[in-house]
């Protein structure tokens, strides 16, 4: 389950996070700019809160049954995204959450019962009914924990954190034949429509044994679309920092985990809590919960994080973030994920609707730059010309090892064997240094603040001599990228 399926030149997956089953973004952008794989919001039916004008973006964290019909689109639409992503190389992640259902909680925007799109449901203690999968109130683990996980579990008692509820949402039974047959159904319907994996949401709330006797039970993915006998991909949402009684080396033998110690590490550097001369050992055995390349994904932020506090970097903190995103993918570390946000003020605000109705989630336009208009309120951080940049940056240089890596105070350089180089200066004045970039001679341009169209680049350019050395100067707080795809004149 560790296989990215993606192609090979496309080891970049992006977090398109809320957005509609839009094949466009594939066919339009992402095939064109060495993206590899979209993670969508989960497609299932889903509890609606209609709260202070909005809907909150969690709503799609509360199943209620799981036919593809959620604020995203129907299953029509799905179907249509997955089919047309697949045509242009482009593979589907799908967020799926088999962890629990709706919340039990009774508050005056959220009755706990009711109907969402095609599906009734009702979720109040003791009821527990989702006619819809079907599931009762027996499929779930009052018996075993009839409240809520405590905050002391996460260190004290894994059973607890498995068992319990997390913040009230109804917890499912998987050592139940009958719940694991709901799951593996859904997740085979999924398969079956040409998807090329899944983020399962809350592992760390569900026993990995469980999780293997599901996973086992899958089909190979499609083959007419991926070859045949490959596994689906898996990463499971486990944050384990340090600490806590549940450990991310439970998952390893069953796909990938969520390595929230990478994004800390890049944050800490860039903010100088450490030094970035450390980010040239970031990998395996960089301190805790760094684990093998095929176990991990990367990333800088996620959707949950991003609201919270530190220590994670965001599209909030604008040149910090550029520069935290363009080490991630330049450097060599695992498979990766970028963030793509919609605008918020507040950690609850939903995703922006524009006024649709029944608060259906509404798409971005577009800047003749190619970037996201503001006004429609999606950030698009995977547009934004640095990170575009550099993920095709990654695109080239993959399969080449950093080699050549030069580290000062607050500053690493390395180069991508022969295919790029990379530097970050985060000291406060300029880096003029001569490295040996590996690179071919001649003239190449920056690809963190530049951009190489036909014949011109519009940053700096940067001179490699016959024996791939090149004096370069990197701005104060900034990067400079450049690869075989950004020589002047071409390869
Ligand atoms: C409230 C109270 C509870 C009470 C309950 C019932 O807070 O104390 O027991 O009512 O009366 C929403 C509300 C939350 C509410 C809950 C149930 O925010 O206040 O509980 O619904 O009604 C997202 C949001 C949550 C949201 C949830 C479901 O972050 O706020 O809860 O969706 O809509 C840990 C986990 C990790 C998790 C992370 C956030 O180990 O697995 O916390 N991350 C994933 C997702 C995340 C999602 C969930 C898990 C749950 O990435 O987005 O939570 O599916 O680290
Ligand atoms: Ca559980």
């Amino acid at each position: 389950f560790d296989d990215s399926n993606t192609l090979f030149d496309r080891q970049t997956m992006v977090h398109l996070f809320e957005w509609r089953h839009v094949a466009n973004e594939c066919e339009n952008f992402l095939q064109f700019n060495g993206y590899g794989a979209v993670q969508v919001s989960p497609p299932n039916e889903h509890i609606m809160i209609y709260t202070n004008d909005d809907v909150p973006w969690w709503v799609r964290y509360q199943p209620v049954s799981y036919r593809l019909n959620s604020r995203s689109g129907t299953e029509a639409q799905f179907q249509n995204m997955v089919d047309r992503c697949n045509k242009v190389g482009v593979r589907i992640i799908v967020d799926s959450v088999l962890n629990h259902m709706v919340g039990v909680g009774q508050k005056s925007d959220d009755p706990g019962h009711g109907s969402s799109g095609t599906a009734s449901y009702d979720g109040r203690d003791g009821i527990e009914s989702f006619p819809a999968v079907p599931y009762s109130s027996t499929d779930f683990h009052d018996p075993v924990c009839h409240g809520d996980i405590q905050d002391s579990d996460y260190q004290y008692n894994a059973n607890n954190v498995r068992n319990c509820r997390l913040s009230g949402l109804l917890d499912l039974n998987h050592a139940s034949q009958h719940v694991r047959n709901m799951a593996v159904a859904y997740l085979t319907s999924l398969i079956n429509a040409g998807v090329a994996g899944f983020r399962l949401d809350a592992s760390k709330h569900m026993f990995p044994d469980d999780l293997q006797a599901m996973l086992e039970k899958l089909p190979n993915l499609r083959a007419d679309i991926f070859g045949t006998n490959q596994k689906p991909f898996v990463v499971h949402e486990v944050i384990d920092r340090g600490g806590e009684a549940i450990k991310v080396t439970e998952y390893i033998a069953i796909g990938r985990y969520t390595n929230f110690n990478f994004g800390a590490a890049v944050a800490s550097a860039i903010w100088k809590q450490s030094d970035v001369a450390g980010l040239s050992t970031l990998g395996p055995g960089f301190g805790y919960g760094n684990l093998d390349d095929h176990d991990v994904l990367n990333f800088i932020d996620n959707h949950d994080n991003q609201r919270d506090d530190q220590p994670y970097l965001t599209y909030k903190n604008g040149d910090q973030y550029r520069m935290g995103n363009a080490y991630m993918l330049a450097w060599t570390y695992g498979y990766i994920r970028v963030m793509s946000s919609f605008a918020f003020d507040f950690h609850d605000q939903g995703p922006p609707n524009m006024g649709a109705p029944n608060y259906a989630t509404g798409s971005p336009t577009f800047n003749p730059d190619n970037t996201c208009d503001a006004r429609s309120g999606w950030v698009c951080e995977h547009r934004w010309p640095t990170i575009r940049q550099m993920v095709q940056f990654r695109a080239a240089c993959q399969g080449r090892a950093a080699t050549e890596i030069v580290t000062e105070s607050n500053r690493i350089a390395f180069a991508r064997e022969q295919n790029g180089f990379f530097a970050m200066n985060n000291a406060d004045s300029d880096w003029n240094r001569q490295f040996d970039t590996t690179l071919p001679a001649g003239s190449y341009c920056d690809q963190y603040d530049g951009e190489l169209k036909g014949s011109m680049c519009t940053g700096q350019t940067i001179t490699i001599d016959n024996d791939g050395k090149a004096s370069v100067r990197i701005p104060a707080r900034a990067c400079i990228a450049f690869s075989v795809i950004s020589r002047i004149g071409g390869r």
